[in-house]
């Protein structure tokens, strides 16, 4: 970890830290029973390291959470709020719990299993970050702008490496036009231009979380903004221009100046979970038309009186913009039956193993009275 200023002993405040005032009431108990706070900068398998008041410590969690991390996401994960028993002396811990969520980021678990995995936790500002070389890509930055809303947390987009585009104004036009409100930052580190008005977002105890495929500079941003070289980067590959996946854990960093950066590592696909309300919450534009369609069900197809079809066909709105929004809506739909149909086939199951017990125990029963 990088400290900031700190107490002159080495440790840190909670409001530096990111501790927010809704933190108090749910930790209450946690400190009558003689446990400290301490947030998650780490998260291992199992193996934790955190930061707070008590310094940095490695813990594992307890026996009792450590079954309910049998549902993933009951686990600690990095910008979480724990509570902790420390055992200074060896400067380990144990958690005991983790401490509700503001926001947390997730997607889909990678994959075939309808499960999700939470990327990170208590974020207010989420980097949206880009390429201007090969991996820019409109369509991706939407489906990202779902998932962060679907966080909580605020979207900020990230153009890096303007100095290898050739047309930095289209890129640009067409990305304000899918912002949904999201501040647009185009910069290049290479050329360290634009990283200053970056620094605006690191106030004390703020938390933004860096996301977005590997090789497009994370990792390079946060350098620029701490000053020095502390994380890990490396050249994208020559043939395709795709990242090499250099960052392996996700991290959160302290800055020297105020604000906390979690470093993530670059994510091959993003497959959204909970996406309804977020998907028409960051497509509010065809939303707020498709109040104007005849029909309440309209899925902007073929349907007589269709007033997103309208706005294309007059050239206020993307077609391609329509398309991938359709497409997400289908994809949400999909997921949605395939996590029925596990909660269905887990109540089956729960339902036979309690049958099977009560009639082993009635078994029982009538082998005790013969
Ligand atoms: N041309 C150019 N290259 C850059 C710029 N910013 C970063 N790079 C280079 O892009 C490559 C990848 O940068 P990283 O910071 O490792 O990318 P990352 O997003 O952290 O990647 P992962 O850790 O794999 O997710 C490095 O070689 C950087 O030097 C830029 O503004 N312009
Ligand atoms: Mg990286
Ligand atoms: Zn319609």
């Amino acid at each position: 970890m990088t400290r900031p200023a700190d107490d002159g002993n080495g440790l840190v405040d909670l409001d530096t830290l990111g501790w927010h005032v809704d933190l108090a009431g749910p930790f209450q108990t946690h400190a009558a029973q003689g446990l400290h706070a301490a947030r998650v900068a780490v998260a291992h398998n199992y193996l934790y390291q955190l930061t707070g008041p008590d310094g940095e410590l490695m813990a594992e969690v307890s026996g009792r959470l450590r079954h309910q991390g049998d549902i993933p996401e009951n686990r600690p994960v990095v910008g979480d709020w724990v509570a902790i028993k420390p055992n200074q002396s060896e400067q380990k811990a144990t958690i005991e719990a983790v401490l509700p969520r503001r926001t947390s980021f997730s997607r889909k678990a990678p994959g075939e299993t309808t499960r999700r995995q939470l990327v990170a936790a208590n974020i207010d500002t989420i980097f949206l970050v880009c390429g201007l070389d090969n991996d820019f890509n409109v369509r991706r930055i939407e489906r990202y702008l779902v998932a962060i809303r679907e966080s909580g947390a605020s979207a900020v987009i990230i153009l890096n490496k303007a100095d290898t585009c050739p047309d930095l104004e289209a890129a640009r036009t067409d990305t304000a036009s899918i912002a949904a409100g999201a501040p647009l930052h185009v910069i290049s580190c290479l050329e360290d231009d634009g990283i200053d008005p970056l620094r605006h977002y690191l106030t004390r105890g703020h938390t933004i979380a860096l996301i977005g495929s590997s090789g497009v500079g994370k990792s390079t941003i946060i350098n620029r903004l701490l000053g020095v070289d502390r994380q890990r980067t490396r050249t994208v590959r020559p043939k395709d221009g795709r990242g090499r996946h250099t960052t392996t854990q996700r991290e959160l960093i302290m800055m020297p100046g105020g604000g906390l950066l979690i470093d993530t590592p670059g994510m091959r696909e993003l497959q959204l979970w909970d996406s309804a309300q977020a998907l028409d919450d960051a497509f509010d534009d065809i939303d707020t038309l498709a109040s104007d369609c005849r029909f309440r069900d309209c899925a902007h197809g073929e349907e007589p009186g269709c007033a997103v079809r309208s706005a294309v066909d007059a050239g206020q709105l993307s077609r391609p913009r329509v398309e991938h929004y359709k497409g997400l809506k289908e994809e949400g739909t999909h997921l949605q039956q395939k996590r029925d149909e596990l909660v269905r086939i887990e109540e089956q199951h729960r339902t036979k193993t309690v049958h099977r017990s009560m009639r082993s125990m009635r078994n029982n029963q009538l082998t005790d009275k013969t």
